[in-house]
């Protein structure tokens, strides 16, 4: 039987679009957006399957999927074992820390014996340990930006892009930990028939990024 590659992308949200688009530009036609959950492209050896993003990683560390794209934040705070192939430039963010507006801010110092609020217990535990900083960190899978407001947290560190959602909590970034953007990711241990179609792919994609640079 011959080879087919199994790529895992976002079903909807901001990973999705340009995902697509990426293949779309690649050569790579697939049906998406019909609602259903995978689909095979007409002119290339590849399948692909449509899920949330905090899966993806752990499908391709399982072997369901033997490619996926997400967001490094996601491939990062997952901790599993996979192999980032390359970085695709898009869906860039930051993960910062932020307080309320009106506090003061004098250094990482201040966090000491403070409440954090994320989503992003993994990464922002090691920035806290490199930093020597000890705080509690209060694990919430959304709506972060709330937690100061209703007094769960002294500070939170979340996803930021253009900072309008801090603003508009009454927040500011105070320091960036970690910053983010899409990237290829793959199972550590392809066949070599996979392996093989996988560099034609890589081959299409750096021709892509080089054509718009
Ligand atoms: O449904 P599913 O689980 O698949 O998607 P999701 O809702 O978990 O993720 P999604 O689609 O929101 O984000 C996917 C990835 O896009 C993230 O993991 C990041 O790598 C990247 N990304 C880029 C962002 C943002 N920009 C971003 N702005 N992810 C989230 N945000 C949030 C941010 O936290 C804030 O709450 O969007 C809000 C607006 O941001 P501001 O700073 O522009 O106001
Ligand atoms: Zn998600």
């Amino acid at each position: 039987m011959s080879s087919i590659l199994r790529i895992a992308l976002q079903k909807s949200g901001r990973l999705s679009e340009d995902s697509y688009q990426l293949f779309k530009e690649c050569g790579i036609r697939f049906d998406y957006g019909t609602g259903k959950l995978k689909s095979v492209s007409s002119n290339f050896p590849a399948e692909f399957l449509f899920l949330r993003d905090d899966d993806i990683p752990g499908y391709v560390e399982d072997g369901v999927a033997d490619l996926g794209i997400v967001g490094e934040n996601v491939a990062v705070e997952s901790a599993r074992t996979i192999d980032t192939v390359h970085r695709l430039g898009f869906s860039k963010c930051r993960l910062s820390l932020a307080i309320p507006r009106g506090n003061e801010w004098n250094g990482i110092q201040d966090l000491s014996g403070k409440n954090i609020a994320t989503s992003y217990p993994l990464i922002l535990g090691n920035y806290l340990r490199e930093q020597n900083i000890s705080a509690d960190i209060h694990v919430i899978s959304g709506s972060v930006e709330i937690a100061p407001g209703i007094g769960l947290a002294e500070a939170i560190c979340d996803i930021v892009s253009s900072g309008s959602t801090l603003l508009s909590n009454g927040l500011k970034e105070v320091e960036v930990i970690f910053r983010s953007e899409a990237i290829l990711i793959a199972r550590s241990t392809l066949e070599t028939e996979k392996q093989s179609l996988l560099d034609k792919l890589l081959f299409r994609i750096k021709a892509v990024q080089a054509a718009k640079n």
